[in-house]
């Protein structure tokens, strides 16, 4: 019996915690995850022939190292490395939800987004075209609701297929399970423009995880070129290539987070020529942007969401009448 690693990623108070119980709760013994200040929970159970080791991590509105909950988060992602990561994103929160959404895009990982408190959406009477989102974002969407578990059959459908996608790849024989064959006709529908199986991170060379490959939180030319500038040199290091998303690491460096400077870069051989590279792209940002690096890209990742969100959301106020 196979085990998968599932953590649960999202902001406090999107029905983390619920979805956990719903999903674990009534199968097998839940535990404090130990040695951790912060709170986090693990449970286990078994679905559709497989086992499941379900995280409930701490909430976080995103993954810099400001806060005890945001390190803990990041540290598990990159040194436990969950095969698959539940966001759940409150339907009812979306744009500040999606932020820290953009930020595990950023990371490479292989994910599926929980549209959580999707009664309380359909109640509101706005309107959400998440189909078109998930194709937006890149990443697989399921609708939600923790209080009464509706949707978590599905999203766990949803979870096998990622991860059987994963093994797939370097597999000479099919893995063919009912799951897998549900996942690809969802995802042909869902995600078209992206290949299922196909090679990950073709751009940046030698990359750990296969997972369907994410759209890139396009940040703009000139952060584009920054970011690009400075993964690059990171990528010089084969270790990190196949430990850490490169991408990640530069956007991260770029938003001054010294907790990556000193855990990552200050042990590579290159360290020097990263860090000139990063102070040269930094004064570049600042001269043409006319703000620091760190706020150009939460300005980007917001200007990302907005624009996601023009597309597929209809405020009932609004007099729209795109999807009537
Ligand atoms: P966490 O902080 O992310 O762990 O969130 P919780 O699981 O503690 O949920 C926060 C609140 O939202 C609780 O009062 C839940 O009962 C409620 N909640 C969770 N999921 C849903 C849902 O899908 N729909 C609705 N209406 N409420 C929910
Ligand atoms: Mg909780
Ligand atoms: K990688």
């Amino acid at each position: 019996r196979r085990t998968i690693n599932v953590a649960l990623v999202g902001n406090p108070n999107c029905g983390k915690t619920s979805l956990f119980n719903v999903a674990s709760g009534s199968h097998e013994h839940v535990g404090n995850y130990s040695g951790v200040t912060v709170d986090a929970k693990e449970g286990h159970f078994d679905f559709q022939g497989y086992h499941f080791r379900l995280i409930d991590l701490p909430g976080t509105y995103s993954l810099s190292a400001y806060s005890p909950e945001e390190l803990y988060v990041r540290k598990h992602i990159i040194e436990e490395t969950p095969d698959v990561i539940i966001n759940v994103v409150d339907a009812g929160n979306l744009e500040r939800n999606l932020y820290l959404t953009t930020q595990l895009i950023d990371m490479n990982v292989r994910m599926v987004i929980a549209l959580n408190m999707y009664d309380a959406l359909q109640h509101s009477g706005n309107k959400l075209d998440h189909k078109k989102l998930s194709q937006l974002l890149g990443v697989p969407i399921v609708p939600t609701i923790s209080r009464n578990g509706k949707g978590i059959e599905e999203l766990f459908h949803v979870i096998i297929g990622l991860y059987e996608g994963a093994d797939f790849k370097g597999q000479k024989e099919e893995i063919e399970t009912e799951a897998l064959r549900e996942f690809r006709t969802w995802h042909d529908e869902y995600v078209p423009d992206h290949k299922y199986g196909s090679t990950s991170g073709e751009e940046e060379g030698i990359e750990t995880q296969n997972y369907i490959r994410h759209i890139h939180i396009n940040h703009g030319p000139k952060l584009e070129r920054a970011i690009d500038a400075v993964k690059k040199e990171i990528g010089k290091n084969e270790n990190i290539r196949s430990k850490y998303s490169t991408r990640f690491l530069a956007i991260k460096l770029l938003e001054n987070d010294k907790d990556i400077e000193t855990s990552v870069i200050n042990n590579l051989p290159n360290r020097d020529e990263i860090l000139t590279t990063l102070h040269k792209e930094e004064q570049r940002i600042k001269l043409s942007l006319n703000e620091d690096c760190e706020q150009a890209i939460t300005d980007a990742k917001y200007g990302f969401i907005s624009g996601a969100l023009k597309e597929t959301f209809i405020d009932k106020h609004q007099n729209n009448e795109m999807f009537t």
